[in-house]
């Protein structure tokens, strides 16, 4: 089999669960998406937040769009305004939205139109302890996220805590796309292993664009 062949092979659209769909290599490889981030970051930089139970949460975070998730001592939810600054959060950029839409549009979720951008920093050690994503509105809408950087572990559970999550490794460039019965599965992510990447140093970026309001 041509090498050719073989990468086309291990590029295809493939199904994590039903209605969970892995795009290898679908965003961009190059430097564009960083770019965009950087502007974003230079006006909502990176923070680590509380958990309402007041622990300092090891994965840095920050938003772009017209809503932004947050969390603090009263709880987990969406702001119109970066808490930090008062501030609302930066605009979406038009080409991280139409990606986003593109991917769900691949997965089969066609009409997707994403308000709100998490953009999660893991440093080696930092992790994501299984949880559901439910502040959103409208659970019939996908999620889509964006891995940047280093590769980590990705945990995916049941519709209950108790089912024993499945590993699956997300590199530099996947999207997957979670929508329909896969979208208030339990997730999470492994601690991250220390590393290097030529585009981000030696951290993962995941972006998951989300329709919040
Ligand atoms: C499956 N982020 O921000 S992205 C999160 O890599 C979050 O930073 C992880 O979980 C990260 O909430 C995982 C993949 C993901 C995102 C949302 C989901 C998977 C999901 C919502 C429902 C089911
Ligand atoms: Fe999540």
């Amino acid at each position: 089999m041509s090498p050719d062949l073989l990468s086309g092979l291990a590029r295809a659209p493939s199904a994590i669960a039903p209605d969970a769909t892995l795009l290898p290599g679908f965003a961009a490889p190059g430097t564009e998406l960083l770019e965009q981030l950087g502007s974003i970051l230079a006006v909502a930089p990176f923070r680590h937040m509380l958990t309402p139970g007041g622990h300092r949460m090891s994965v840095a975070m920050t938003s772009a769009g017209a809503l932004g998730w947050v969390t603090d001592r009263r709880g987990y939810r969406y702001d119109p305004c970066d808490p930090e600054t008062g501030r609302p959060w930066p605009a979406l950029p038009a080409s991280f939205a139409g990606l986003a839409q593109h991917a769900a549009e691949a997965a089969g979720f066609p009409g997707f139109t994403p308000d709100s951008c998490l953009i999660n920093r893991y440093a080696p050690g930092a992790q994501l302890a299984l949880h559901q994503d439910r502040n959103e509105r409208d659970f019939d809408q996908p999620i889509v996220s964006v891995s940047l950087g280093l590769t980590a572990t990705f945990l995916f559970g049941g519709l209950t805590r108790a089912a024993r999550p499945s590993r699956i490794r997300l590199e530099h460039g996947d999207i997957v796309v979670w929508g329909g019965a896969a979208r208030l599965a339990f997730h999470g992510i492994a601690p991250l292993p220390a590393g290097f990447h030529p585009l981000t140093g030696s951290c993962r970026i995941n972006l998951t664009f989300r329709r919040a309001g």
